[in-house]
């Protein structure tokens, strides 16, 4: 059913129809809530909601645009107030098109000239049109329109130009005679007399409309035993809010905290609920891709190297140090957060009552840390390791672009490798205390010095610590994507080895139980798996000795 048939089925009730004014979809919706059962598209309420005086001053176009915004946010008839027309009675026939092309259900046009006036105005120019004219509004409306249920509301405002009865009497004759589905006579008196005096002398069979702004101790129900079918409380809701948003704002400036104005607001969720927030997360559902999860698993179960550590690892592991004010767990917690990832698995082992409980991570232990290696810890997460898999060591401190690049991977395996190590190496500058985890790549992407990494990406062919450094192009940093087929293939992979003898060795450890994650990483190359290099020049800084701790610590930017 259309909202003009749905309007022209209220006015068949006998009881009054409802309307209120609403300048913009919310309002609208909450004429609907409180169960009125039509909105007014009120030139008041639209113009006052812009700042502006009802005075004409919006375009026809620009006040339809709200008009349609209106009767979209709501299931509710919406009669658009129209004003004069905005123009002559050919201005008029393009309105009505325009109207029933946005669903209105109807339009009121008054017999104000152009530039109206609020009929509330004191001491403005008031000027009516000719009978003559307006009537040709009302048949050019009632010709124009393709639908029989619109409804045009013809609405003299001689009573308002103080014109008299006879005047309004003759005017509305006039416009019921030309077609008008209903007569609307406005009042600024402030009892019902002028109306009542009218509607006494009515000898038309057009029902009658009122607005009850002024002579507002008249119930709709006394308008409506006057003949008014129409009843329009026209301005109420944004008078309503301009006194609420006063005070609540006046109270919040005076006590410059949020929930000083609790009382006085509507809670978040229920904006939410008006706008629809329940839908949109169905939709999202429905339409858009699943979004990734990444879970990751930050490797924290290790002691590093203790002679080179010592005293600072006495009391606490490596991921616990602060560095500027935080520890470098945080700083990876609050980096992988920042990249949407909510699902972080920290895996604990030495001094592991040193990490302190987190809503933001899990923590499993792998307390046979001193017998293992990071493998091993890895797999103490086991059940995390589904989907997509950041696996990061916990030692780490990285700038947010790497994990940017990582995350962009499209590779089953990727690992980030940084080339700015070769270049340490040949200046002579070898790792301190321990062999990296060194990678050789299919190109480099170093060239005459300079960084320039291959827009189509690069592939590791080889990794461990026993690589020749001459051989080597760049260093595995200690972070890694697996996409859920890599993690597939890990966890498979990984389960086909722990039943080797751990007697045996397992690439470069002694033996699987001792395995560290390059060594799983060479067994997939050797798969035949092939492994992405993203690769980076320098940002980043992991934590060996007292000397890099310091360095980190006077560079890491706050
Ligand atoms: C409006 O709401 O814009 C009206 C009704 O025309 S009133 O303001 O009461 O005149
Ligand atoms: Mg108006």
């Amino acid at each position: 059913m259309s909202k003009a048939a749905k309007l022209r089925e209220l006015l068949g009730r006998t009881q009054p129809t409802l309307l209120v004014g609403a300048h913009n979809g919310l309002t609208a919706k909450l004429a609907e809530e409180a169960g009125f059962d039509g909105v007014w598209a009120s030139g008041f309420e639209i113009n006052a909601a812009r700042a502006l005086p009802d005075a004409s001053i919006l375009s026809m176009s620009e006040h339809l645009a709200v008009c349609g915004e209106i009767n979209d946010a709501t299931a509710l008839p919406v009669v658009a107030d129209c004003d004069n027309g905005f123009g002559n009675a050919i201005n008029v026939m393009r309105l009505v098109r325009e109207c029933e092309k946005a669903g209105l259900a109807g339009i009121s046009i008054e017999d104000n000239v152009f530039p109206k006036r609020c009929s509330f105005y004191a001491s403005v120019k008031r000027e009516l049109e000719s009978i003559e004219e307006f009537s040709g509004k009302i048949r050019a409306a009632k010709n124009t329109q393709r639908s029989p249920d619109f409804v045009v509301i013809a609405r003299t405002e001689a009573f308002i130009a103080g014109w008299g009865l006879e005047e309004a009497l003759k005017r509305a004759r006039a416009y019921a005679d030309a077609g008008a589905d209903l007569l609307l006579v406005h009042s600024k008196k402030n009892t019902p007399e002028e109306i009542q005096a009218f509607a006494r002398r009515w000898d038309r069979p057009v029902p009658l409309a009122a607005v009850p702004t002024i002579y507002k101790q008249t119930t709709a129900q006394e308008l409506y035993e006057l003949g008014c079918r129409l009843v329009i409380f026209a301005n109420q809701g944004i008078r309503a809010s301009v006194k609420a948003v006063r005070e609540a704002l006046t109270e919040l400036r005076e006590k410059q905290f949020a929930a000083a104005v609790d009382p006085r607001i509507a809670p978040l969720e229920e904006i939410y609920r008006l706008v629809g927030v329940s839908e949109l997360r169905d939709q999202e559902a429905q339409f858009l891709p699943a979004p990734e999860k990444t879970t990751a698993v930050i490797v924290a179960a290790g002691v590093g190297f203790e002679r080179e550590l010592m005293p600072l690892i006495k009391d606490r592991p490596k991921a616990m140090w602060e560095v500027g004010g935080k520890t470098i767990l945080e700083r990876q917690v609050e980096r992988l957060r920042a990249h949407a990832i909510k699902e972080i698995v920290v895996v604990r082992g030495y001094k592991k009552e040193a990490f302190p409980a987190l809503d933001t991570v899990r923590y499993v232990d792998n307390d046979r840390y001193a017998q293992t290696h990071n493998l091993a810890s890895l797999f103490c997460a086991e059940p995390a390791l589904e989907g997509r898999v950041l696996v990061l060591y916990g030692d780490i401190l990285f700038d947010s672009s790497i994990l940017d690049r990582l995350l962009r991977a499209q590779a089953d395996v990727a690992l980030v490798v940084d080339h700015a190590w070769q270049e340490s190496y040949q200046r002579g500058q070898l790792h301190p205390v321990s062999h990296p985890e060194l990678v050789q790549t299919q190109n480099s992407p170093l060239y005459k010095n300079r960084f320039l990494p291959a827009a189509d990406g690069n592939r590791v062919t080889r990794i461990g610590r026993t690589i020749e450094p001459a051989q080597a192009q760049a260093e595995f940093i200690g972070m890694a994507l697996f996409s859920p087929r890599g993690t597939k293939i890990l966890r498979d992979t990984y389960h086909r080895l722990t039943k080797v003898a751990d007697q045996l060795p397992f690439h470069e450890a002694a033996g699987f139980q001792k395995a560290s994650l390059s060594d799983i990483l060479q067994e997939l190359l050797d798969q035949g798996l092939p492994v992405a290099a993203v690769d980076i020049y320098k940002g980043w800084m992991e934590v060996d000795t007292f000397e890099d701790y310091v360095k980190v610590c006077e560079q890491i930017q706050l």
